[in-house]
């Protein structure tokens, strides 16, 4: 299996690596600020901007009033203000901006602003929004087969509910951007966004010019997790306002502070669930309606809930299914993408139903999950039939390797002779869908140039944030053309390089620019291979390229890549090819909600065991072992790098991160002293992760499976692990199916009378 260190790590770790924040500005450059809501729902009655408009420094405020196109942001439903005018829906809503000579002065002035807000009723619950029938949109229902029927020939049904909170994307790097003037009013956009393309749209529209007057340019990202793909656009665009009017260079980089009121964060769930089994464990039918927290505007939930729906079985096969969504519109700030997408919500429903089952029937949860592995063409409940599955391989190449009997041996023994510390241990199967859900976005650009040295560069529409889709990029040049890495530069991220860019998320980014990347060097690869023919008297069919040289029949040449270069230039050849990629095969009809929505599924299986303290409610993660379904990866190295950070993630969702908002819509874990994030101490002990040999897909780069997202869901092990600890303490334990499972909750669980 093959590895190669991302290429950005040297100038990483020297803290050479360009972000926004490290740009030259021009000499002339001004800070902006975003006033924003300090009311979660009201009427602004008025708001004075005299006094910090007349502070010294302060170059100007906009509002609303500045906008010459369209004062909205809404990507799927246009229902999002750029800047409030009548009304404020959520507590960190921007109103104006301020653009001034320094940070210091802009945020003096910040508090100068005197606003007055009529107060109007504050929903903060998807419970209580769905109550007063205040939605974001119409609910999704996928169905397969009669739930209500087969429930009546179960053995057991079970209802329950769960509630799953919301989760800080927490990128390293706060949101932000710097936008210049260029001659003729056009501007240059250089952002910290996962979609250059939707910054540049969103500019154009608001700014009321055409898509080509504006240029987005994306070095790379400090982090985005799903923060950048959409919520990234307001400050770039209220920047390029003020840019318009004043034709001078501003820049806004969020502080931590700022980011975290004003940002979406991924959807709280509240969820009700029945599951019907026989008597042999076999889950005959599942229903759930879950209940999005979409915030104050549509933004991407509408996205998220249909990805809910799809992963509402995981990695189970159910015959009768039928769940709903909707999206609940309540007075937080607008949620958005998250690794996983409304996935990793969808997937602890589910377990939570199979881990109330098996509570109530008195069995073991595994039991429950095993007997109910997808395998090959069962069917989704939205009519996609699974191929190629690895669930149940992943699962028994788990349990077997890892030697899961000998493991939950020594769990008991541990819990028979301790009193105060308890082990639990669990299985967590993943099954993820990969694929934009929205089909129409699934299709990439590369364009690539061979310079005349024999250098080339490589421009994708994939954006560079940590995941090392530039490393893997580069692989593909470098194996197609047959040269050395170093011969391979990844430029930045630009609109007017690569245009009409899907963002890069759904764990789809190095697929889609992958293959367009492949697409176009074979296109060069075949001009050269006539040149290289011509120069060597042979037929271009035999000829190869590898390691900077020609080979003939598998023979090195004394020809090199560098003097074919030459010859071609000579010759007058095309050094430069762009190419387009849109996956085949897939199709979903909303209509039906039935089709076959992914290239394919990544599978997985990871064993967690946990230590809890039963007299503090503290608790480590032993160790997490997992098999995961890579395809035939491409870099293994930045593989596991991938399956480490999401898990991290997902155990800190399930476990310790808690978002809290006041009952007045107020952010309360608005820092790191107040909003806990896993850190060293409280990460797995131990991860071991073995890569599952499998084909790998077609319709992968270089077969290597989409790695981004699926490993977060891995962290909903943990939940139940712990779960199991607590009640090998405390039998009177009720389990509840509420996280994350805080220290807090944990005491609370194991003195539970
Ligand atoms: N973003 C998006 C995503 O726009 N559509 C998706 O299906 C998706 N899935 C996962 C993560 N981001
Ligand atoms: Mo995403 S949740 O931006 O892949």
């Amino acid at each position: 299996m093959k590895t190669m260190k991302n290429i950005d790590s040297f100038t990483h770790v020297r803290g050479e690596s360009l972000f926004v924040d490290d740009l030259m500005i021009r000499k002339d450059a001004l800070i902006g600020l975003c006033f924003d809501s300090p009311k979660a729902h009201g009427k602004i009655k008025s708001v004075d901007y005299s006094v910090a408009e007349s502070l010294e420094g302060v170059e100007r405020i906009f509002t609303y009033k500045d906008v010459l196109g369209e004062n909205q942001i809404g990507g799927i439903i246009p229902d999002e203000p750029l800047w409030a005018q009548n009304e404020v829906h959520f507590w960190g809503q921007p109103i104006a901006f301020i653009v001034a000579k320094t940070e210091a002065i802009a945020k003096k002035a910040r508090a100068l602003i005197k606003i007055e807000i009529e107060e109007l009723p504050v929903i903060t619950t998807a419970i209580e929004a769905k109550q007063k029938g205040s939605f974001i949109n119409a609910p999704r229902i996928f169905n397969l087969g009669n739930t209500q029927k087969s429930f009546e020939e179960c053995e057991y049904v079970f209802e329950g509910e769960t509630f799953s909170n919301g989760q800080e994307h927490l990128y390293l790097e706060t949101q932000g951007c710097y936008v210049e003037p260029l001659e003729n009013g056009n501007i240059k956009i250089t952002s910290s966004t996962q979609g250059p393309t939707q910054v540049q749209k969103t500019a154009a529209k608001v700014l009321g010019v055409p898509m080509h007057k504006i240029e987005v340019d994306v070095i790379r990202l400090g982090g985005g997790f799903g923060g950048k793909e959409d919520q990234a656009t307001p400050w770039a665009v209220m920047a390029a306002v003020a840019v318009q009017h004043l034709k001078k260079p501003v820049k806004y980089m969020l502080n931590r502070h700022d980011d975290l009121r004003m940002t979406g964060k991924r959807h709280p769930y509240s969820s009700f669930f029945k599951i019907g089994l026989s008597k042999d464990l076999k889950i005959k039918a599942f229903e759930a309606e879950f209940l999005q927290n979409a915030g104050a505007a549509a933004d991407l939930s509408p996205a998220v809930a249909e990805r809910t729906l799809f992963h509402a079985t995981n990695s189970y096969f159910v015959p009768n299914v039928n769940v709903s969504v909707y999206s609940c519109k309540t007075n937080l700030p607008p949620n958005t993408a998250f690794r996983g997408f409304g996935g990793p919500q969808g997937m602890f429903v589910i377990e939570s139903a199979i881990a109330m089952a098996a509570e109530k029937i008195g069995v073991d949860r595994r039991k429950i999950q095993e007997v109910n592995l997808l395998k090959e063409n069962d069917e989704f409940s939205y009519g996609q039939i699974a191929n190629e599955v690895q669930a149940e391989r992943s699962w028994f190449t788990a349990k077997d390797k890892f030697e899961f009997e000998q493991l939950e041996k020594e769990v008991q023994r541990f819990n028979n002779e301790n009193q105060l510390f308890k082990k639990g241990i669990s299985l967590m199967p993943i099954a993820f869908g990969i694929s934009f859900t929205n089909t129409p976005m699934n299709h990439a650009r590369a364009l690539v140039h061979i310079y005349q040295d024999g250098s080339v560069g490589v421009s994708t529409g994939a954006v560079e944030m940590g995941q090392s889709v530039n490393t893997k990029m580069l692989q593909v040049a470098q194996d197609v053309l047959g040269i050395s890495a170093a011969k391979v530069k990844l430029e930045t991220t630009n609109t007017t390089r690569v245009a009409n860019t899907s963002p890069s998320a759904a764990s789809s980014t190095a697929d889609l620019n992958g293959k367009a990347v492949e697409m176009a060097c074979n296109l060069l690869l075949d001009r050269l291979k006539i040149v290289a023919s011509k120069m060597l008297s042979s037929d271009e069919k035999n000829i190869n390229f590898k390691d900077n040289c020609v080979f003939i029949d598998g023979k090195k040449s004394d020809v090199t890549w560098n003097a074919v270069i030459a010859q071609a230039m000579l010759e007058r050849v095309s050094l430069s090819e762009n190419a387009h990629y849109a996956t085949p095969e897939i199709h979903f009809d909303k209509s039906k909600e039935k089709g076959h929505p992914f290239a394919y599924h990544v599978y997985g299986t990871a064993i967690t065991t946990v230590t809890v303290d039963c007299l503090r409610g503290i608790y480590e993660v032993d160790s997490v072992k997992i098999v995961h379904d890579f395809g035939k990866t491409m870099n293994l190295g930045i593989d596991i790098g991938q399956v480490e950070g999401a898990l991290a993630q997902g155990i800190g969702w399930m476990t310790m991160e808690e978002i809290a908002y006041g009952k007045d819509g107020r952010l309360l874990s608005n820092a790191l002293s107040t909003y806990k994030v896993p850190d060293i101490f409280s990460a797995p002990k131990t991860i071991e992760t073995i890569p599952l040999e499998t084909e790998g897909n077609e319709l992968a780069i270089q077969k290597s499976k989409a790695v981004g997202e699926p490993p977060l869901m891995y962290g909903i092990g943990t939940y139940f692990a712990i779960q199991q600890a607590v009640k090998a303490y405390n039998k009177n334990y009720k389990p509840k199916y509420h996280s994350p499972f805080t220290p807090e909750k944990v005491l609370m669980a194991l003195y539970e009378k």
